[in-house]
């Protein structure tokens, strides 16, 4: 309105930066906040915080910076939460992504772009970086088999199921699929007695599912010279340095990325047309994604090495997630990590 210039008002005009050759260019992401609650101090403090005085640091100094972060907004806790608030997982996070964009405004976090995972953008670039991966053959397929409810018509996540719990002189009534929080042993939901949908309360049976998953084992050597170097060269914080390796001591394994859910990123192959991807593989595709909402000439922040850092903030928990998970973006070749 009033503007003559014809397009967007100024206001609404975003300047957007790119790498400039010559020029220090440094991408800063911290971790994606689950969208299914209010942002609590712990998300600010564990991670945005740092990011954001970071950021507002490089800025200073002259350097040509971007700062991204937005809602981790997929997987089982959404449809949980969608499941007790009585509406779909898609209006969950629509109310949610935007209590936490009012927070962190509200704290003046100086975010170049706060988007979200379920966007368009960020099915296409998952199901891309899936592409790239059967092309590597750095998947495989296996089946397995999961507690399914007939009611419910639905594969049920650990959690949505409890049972008795099968430990000798435990027998507690409720535990969890995952865990008994009375005798705290870590359990597998099949084996539960008298298993229970929590949501209807009538007993699932087990049926087969297939799912895919990340070879990660082919990619030890490469995985472990990328860790090598790059926790050097890229001055890792000392927690990065030990959670990394101790993953890495412990064996690698293949890690599942499908889930028999509805609300994910679509796999984009017929015999797995009523699965979704597990939440943590497309997760940190949305820094990527995020990027690309803010300019559709991203791959000259992501694809771009030579000239461009990465500062990635996170909490500890999600440190195997970015350096282990996540090598194989093969984006990310001058990344320093922070948490
Ligand atoms: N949403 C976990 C968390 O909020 C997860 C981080 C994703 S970072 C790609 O702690
Ligand atoms: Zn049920």
């Amino acid at each position: 309105m009033g503007d003559i210039s014809g397009g967007l008002s100024v206001k609404d005009k975003k300047t957007t930066k790119l790498p400039i050759s010559g020029k220090r260019n440094i991408l800063i992401t911290s971790a994606l906040p689950y969208v299914n609650n209010v942002p609590h101090l712990g998300n600010i403090i564990g991670s945005v915080l740092s990011a954001d005085v970071f950021a507002r640091y490089c800025r200073l100094r002259g350097y040509n910076i971007i700062y991204m972060c937005g809602t981790d907004e997929y997987g089982t806790a959404t449809e949980t939460k969608a499941l007790e608030e009585n509406c779909t997982p898609q209006q969950i996070c629509d109310k949610y992504h935007a209590i936490h964009k009012e927070v962190y405004q509200w704290f003046n976090i100086s975010f170049d772009e706060f988007g979200r995972t379920s966007t368009p953008q960020q099915t296409e670039v998952c199901q891309a970086i899936f592409k790239k991966l059967m092309e590597n053959n750095w998947l495989s397929e296996n089946t397995m088999q999961q507690l399914y409810c007939d009611t419910c018509e639905r594969f049920l996540a650990d959690r949505h199921v409890e049972g008795n719990c099968p430990t000798p002189g435990c027998n507690y009534d409720s535990a969890r699929g995952d865990q008994c929080e009375n005798c705290g042993k870590l359990l597998n939901p099949t084996e539960l007695l008298d298993p229970r949908c929590k949501v209807c309360r009538s007993t699932p049976r087990i049926r087969d599912t297939n799912h895919l998953f990340l070879e990660l084992p082919l990619l030890k050597d490469k995985l472990e010279e990328y860790i090598n170097s790059m926790s050097v060269a890229g001055g890792w914080s000392q927690n990065a340095v030990q959670t990394t390796f101790s993953w890495l001591k412990e064996g690698l394994k293949p890690r599942c990325i499908t889930r028999d859910l509805k609300w994910g990123v679509p796999v984009p192959l017929e015999r797995f047309e009523d699965k979704v991807f597990y939440v943590w593989f497309d997760a940190p595709i949305g820094y990527v994604s995020i990027t690309s909402c803010y300019t559709h000439e991203w791959e000259k922040w992501w694809k771009n090495p030579e000239n461009v850092e990465l500062y990635q903030f996170m909490g500890k928990d999600n440190v195997p997630f970015h350096t282990v998970s996540t090598k194989f973006l093969n984006m990310n070749k001058n990344m320093r990590h922070m948490c």
